[in-house]
């Protein structure tokens, strides 16, 4: 991430033993589109929280084990919440979250914070971690003070992908280079086929990706991630 900063080292710190990590900062100017904030006005900056490869899985993993019904429903929601609900009120910040509507543009503030591009499965290719991250959160702050560099943008690392293998690997074709056909991946999912397929190994489209490999996830993480994907109708 650009832009040294005491808020950002310590909470590299607070984030580190969870699994979790910043993923960049925007700071809005005054022709941006900037958050609200609950008690009114907007914000300031955004700091992002992710994870990288599988990195929280036996944090989030141990937590599980402890709680009464495995954490309920969506405990990977609930971990996020417990961890960086704590993070914003030490700082003073307020913390939002990616599954919690109305969505906040996550992803476009991936885009500035990083650099980021989009692959052909409307996720965020990373140039180092491939398809393999995701956010978990992120904390708006009021006041902001510190500069952050502009992201420098690389090449996209789908330009120089050849044969596009996420494009091939899926077996009722859901991904194209246009959109991903939500409704037929669904269904593939629902059958005996994707039940012992995707649903276990992940999604084929994500894993045929050779970019960052090194960050896949997880099995048991993988399988987590497809049993928690609520696909609408
Ligand atoms: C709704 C949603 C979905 C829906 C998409 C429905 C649809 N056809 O639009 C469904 C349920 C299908 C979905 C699936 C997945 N999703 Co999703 N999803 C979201 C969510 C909650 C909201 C997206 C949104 O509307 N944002 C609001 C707009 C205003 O935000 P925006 O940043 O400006 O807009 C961007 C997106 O709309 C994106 N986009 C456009 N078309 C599509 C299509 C897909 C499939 C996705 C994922 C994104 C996407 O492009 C815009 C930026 O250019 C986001 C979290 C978030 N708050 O963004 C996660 C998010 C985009 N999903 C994510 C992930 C990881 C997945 C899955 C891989 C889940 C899994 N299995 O692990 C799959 C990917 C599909 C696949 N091929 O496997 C990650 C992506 C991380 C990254 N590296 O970029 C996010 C950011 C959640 C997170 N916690 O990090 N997702
Ligand atoms: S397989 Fe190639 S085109 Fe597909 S997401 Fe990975 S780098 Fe991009
Ligand atoms: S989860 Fe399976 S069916 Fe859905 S897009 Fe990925 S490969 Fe295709």
């Amino acid at each position: 991430m650009s832009g040294p900063s005491s808020i950002v080292e310590a909470l590299e710190k607070r984030l580190s033993p969870h699994g979790l990590s910043c993923r960049g900062v925007v700071r809005f100017g005054r022709d941006d589109d900037a958050p609200m904030l609950p008690e009114g006005g907007s914000a300031a900056a955004v700091v992002l929280i992710g994870v990288v490869g599988g990195a929280l899985w036996r944090p989030f993993d141990a937590w599980r084990a402890t709680e009464p019904n495995q954490g309920g429903a969506d405990p990977l929601d609930r971990w996020s919440k417990i961890v960086i609900d704590q993070l914003a009120a030490d700082l003073g910040a307020f913390a939002c979250y990616p599954s919690e509507p109305p969505y906040q543009p996550f992803q476009t503030w991936a885009m500035r914070a990083e650099g980021l591009q989009c692959s052909p499965l409307g996720i965020l290719i990373h140039p180092q971690y491939g398809l393999w991250h995701s956010y978990r959160g992120a904390l708006l702050f009021r006041d902001w003070s510190v500069d952050v560099e502009p992201a420098a943008r690389g090449p996209h690392a789908c330009q120089s992908c050849l044969e596009r293998p996420c494009l091939s690997a899926c077996p009722v074709g859901a991904i194209s280079e246009t959109m991903f056909d939500v409704a037929a991946c669904r269904q593939h999912l629902a059958t005996q086929a994707g039940q012992e397929g995707c649903m276990v190994s992940g999604c084929l489209a994500r894993n045929a990706c050779p970019v960052g490999a090194a960050y896949r996830y997880p099995p048991a993480q993988l399988r987590f991630h497809m049993q928690a994907l609520k696909l609408p109708d």
